[in-house]
């Protein structure tokens, strides 16, 4: 038993984080990331393909790292994520990019003053930095890796958002959940359950483990900043920022309770908003409901962008005339979407106007998919 490794443990598990495990830094040996970049899997996510080589080797990211320390934070709540629209679970909370941050920090200092290190000897990252998290997690124990490539804990299911600590200090590694001799260690505690590749609305699991990003509404709705491709925009449903459809039906997360959600800020409201506020959405306001959320990166035109596809998808024929004075919007990404949503509720007709006026390629494009005036 590694006294000082506890003791880092314990004072970290205080900090708020809801799991602390240790690896070491050896190299990943590849853990599918090659072949998902040149399958152009990422999309356009190009910083993927510049930080490939740091993201298997961490002594690329911290000259001389020894060891990584794997932080898990459980997001679940009993809140509901639905409301007229549905929301990411994640996403009804304050930006947790931010509200780890602190702990991030007193983290480093923990490690400082347990270890006698300096500031120079470790770095943090959650989400942003060039770590593949979820192998280092799988590989520190801190669960599975499912065959909706989620890293899934056996206490906390899928609602466990990373981070890590990349560090020079030689920590004793935890051992991984179970080890498999040789092939991936893809769906190592799923036997043969395939829930989450059945449920996915738009076939974006194409091998167990693997996203095809092209298709994920979670790269459409948050990180794709264009158009949403046409045959994607009904498989998105009523999701309006991110997606959790292969996360809410894996059996794992019978084992989820509450959590101590300390280093959390919850935003449950979000969900309260109907669609015709969301549609209604002005710069002033969308400022004040989405402040400090991950919601903001989005900015306006890209909330209203979503909004137009799950009002087109909600059969709602009410929200015909937000959808119409929408397809006049300044911005055609805005103007592309609500066209085709005010067409899908069978409104076409109340767009000669507005169509006769485009003069924008993607717009015009748009109406011409509606079919004749
Ligand atoms: C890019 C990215 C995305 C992209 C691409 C997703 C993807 N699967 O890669 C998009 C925008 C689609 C996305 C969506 C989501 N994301 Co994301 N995303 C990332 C990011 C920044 C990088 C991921 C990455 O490197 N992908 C490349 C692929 C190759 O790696 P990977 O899936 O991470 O790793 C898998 C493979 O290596 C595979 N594997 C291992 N060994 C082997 C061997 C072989 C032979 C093979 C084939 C595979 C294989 O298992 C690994 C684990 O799944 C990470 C943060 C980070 N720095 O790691 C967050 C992260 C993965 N995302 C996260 C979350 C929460 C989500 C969403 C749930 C958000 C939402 N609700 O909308 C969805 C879930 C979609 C899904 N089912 O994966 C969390 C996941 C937490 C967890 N418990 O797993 C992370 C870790 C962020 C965080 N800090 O918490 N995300
Ligand atoms: S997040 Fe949604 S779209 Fe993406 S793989 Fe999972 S179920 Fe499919
Ligand atoms: S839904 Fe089933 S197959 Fe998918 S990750 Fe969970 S246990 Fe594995």
């Amino acid at each position: 038993m590694d006294a000082r490794g506890e003791e880092l443990r314990g004072r970290l598990a205080a900090l708020g984080f809801d799991d602390v495990r240790f690896a070491a830094a050896e190299p990943l040996a590849g853990e599918g990331l090659p072949g998902w970049l040149a399958g152009g899997l990422h999309a356009d996510l190009h910083w993927m393909e510049r930080t490939a080589a740091k993201r298997l080797d961490p002594g690329l990211v911290l000259e001389g790292a020894r060891s990584l320390i794997l932080l898990g934070v459980s997001y679940w709540s009993d809140a509901p994520a639905t409301g007229a629209a549905t929301w990411a679970r994640y996403a009804l909370n304050e930006d947790y990019h931010d509200t780890l941050k602190p702990a991030l920090v007193a983290a480093g200092r923990v490690l400082e003053e347990i270890y006698g290190v300096g500031a120079e000897d470790y770095r943090y990252y959650t989400d942003t930095g060039p770590v593949l998290e979820r192998s280092w997690a799988a590989r520190a124990g801190v669960g599975f890796v499912g065959k909706n490539a989620m890293l899934i804990s056996r206490r906390h299911g899928n609602w466990l958002l990373l981070a890590a600590l990349l560090t020079r200090v030689e920590l004793a590694p935890d051992a991984p959940v179970r080890r498999r001799i040789g092939g991936s260690p893809v769906g190592l505690l799923c036997g043969k359950c395939t829930r989450c590749i059945d449920a996915c609305p738009t076939a974006a699991l194409p091998r167990p483990g693997v996203v095809d990003a092209r298709r994920c509404i979670s790269y459409q709705t948050i990180e794709n900043k264009g158009v949403i491709p046409r045959e994607l925009r009904a498989g998105i449903g009523s999701r309006i920022f991110g997606c959790d459809a292969c996360l809410e039906v894996c059996p794992w997360n019978r084992f989820a309770r509450e959590g101590r959600r300390l280093l959390l800020v919850a935003r449950s409201e979000l969900a309260e908003l109907t669609l015709s506020e969301l549609l209604a959405m002005t710069p002033a306001r969308f400022a004040e409901v989405f402040r400090r959320t991950p919601v903001k990166r989005l900015k306006l035109a890209g909330l209203l962008r979503n909004a137009c596809i799950v009002a087109g998808n909600s059969g709602d024929r009410a929200l015909l005339p937000a959808l119409v004075r929408l397809a006049a919007h300044e911005l055609p990404l805005v103007r592309v979407h609500a066209v085709w949503a005010v067409g899908r509720l069978g409104g076409g007709g109340q767009l000669a106007a507005a169509r006769a006026a485009e003069s924008d390629p993607a717009v015009r494009e748009e109406y011409a998919a509606l079919g004749p005036a």
